[in-house]
């Protein structure tokens, strides 16, 4: 690891929060400076608030657009300075001004094996399409949505009978597997994006690809 200062992170969230929950509990090196929900009741603001992180709400429904709402939770996370914004279950779509003013400083945790199935209703429409093998990516956010350079992987297969209930819970497990492992690969300073694809450096693992895919046990 290099010497330089401890990173700090803004975790976005809209629920549940159990990937962010993953974050904290990895005890990475780095400092949560806070978490932002765009909704009061998320459920993950009570244990972040138990952890003593600071926690901030930016309801999307007090705004008259999406821009509105945007320049809002923009002006909230830079108040804390961040050297990443993590969005871990965020809900809400951000828009192109959002994304440039983050450009290269914004992750994403998505529940599917990007390319395929970005937006919502992923679990559903892997069932639908009867693919084998699901998962999730880990990828930086850019302008077009869940297209960013890809971080990390996890893959699990789809087994006869699943539904959609027991095929998401099956790719959450994987997703508190992989969130940290990028993180601390940004912790690290060890992410390098050449040409949109993005490499981990001085692997311990041997610095290849494989490190970047995790397959589920
Ligand atoms: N914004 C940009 N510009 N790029 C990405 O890649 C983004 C993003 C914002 C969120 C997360 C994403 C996911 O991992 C994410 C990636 C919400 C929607 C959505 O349709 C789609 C994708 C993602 C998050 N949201 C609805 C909207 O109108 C609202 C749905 C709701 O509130 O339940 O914003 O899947
Ligand atoms: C996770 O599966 C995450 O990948 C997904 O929502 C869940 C949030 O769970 N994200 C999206 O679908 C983004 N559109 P959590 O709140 O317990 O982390």
């Amino acid at each position: 690891m290099k010497s330089t200062a401890i990173k700090s992170i803004v975790i976005l969230i809209s629920g549940r929060g159990s990937n962010m929950r993953s974050i904290v509990e990895a005890r990475l090196p780095l400092r949560v400076a806070a978490v932002i929900s765009n909704r009061a009741d998320a459920a993950g603001l009570g244990y972040a608030r138990e952890k003593g992180i600071a926690v901030e709400t930016i309801d999307h429904r007090g705004f008259p657009t999406r821009e509105a709402f945007d320049a809002a939770l923009a002006a909230a996370i830079e108040r804390h300075r961040p050297d990443l914004v993590v969005l871990a279950g965020f809900m809400r779509i951000l828009g192109d001004a959002f994304v440039a003013r983050f450009a290269g400083r914004m992750i994403n945790i998505h529940p599917s094996l990007l390319p395929m199935f970005p937006g919502l209703h992923t679990h559903r429409r892997a069932l639908e399409e009867g693919v084998k093998v699901h998962g999730a990516t880990v990828h930086f956010v850019t302008p077009s949505l869940d297209h960013g350079p890809i971080v990390a992987q996890a893959a699990v297969p789809v087994l006869p009978g699943d539904d959609e209930q027991t095929l998401a819970a099956r790719v959450l497990a994987q997703e508190h597997r992989i969130y940290p492992m990028a993180l601390r690969w940004f912790a690290e300073e060890r992410l390098v994006i050449r040409d949109g694809v993005v490499r981990v450096t001085d692997s311990k693992a041997g610095g290849d690809d494989t490190a970047q895919l995790l397959m589920a046990p």
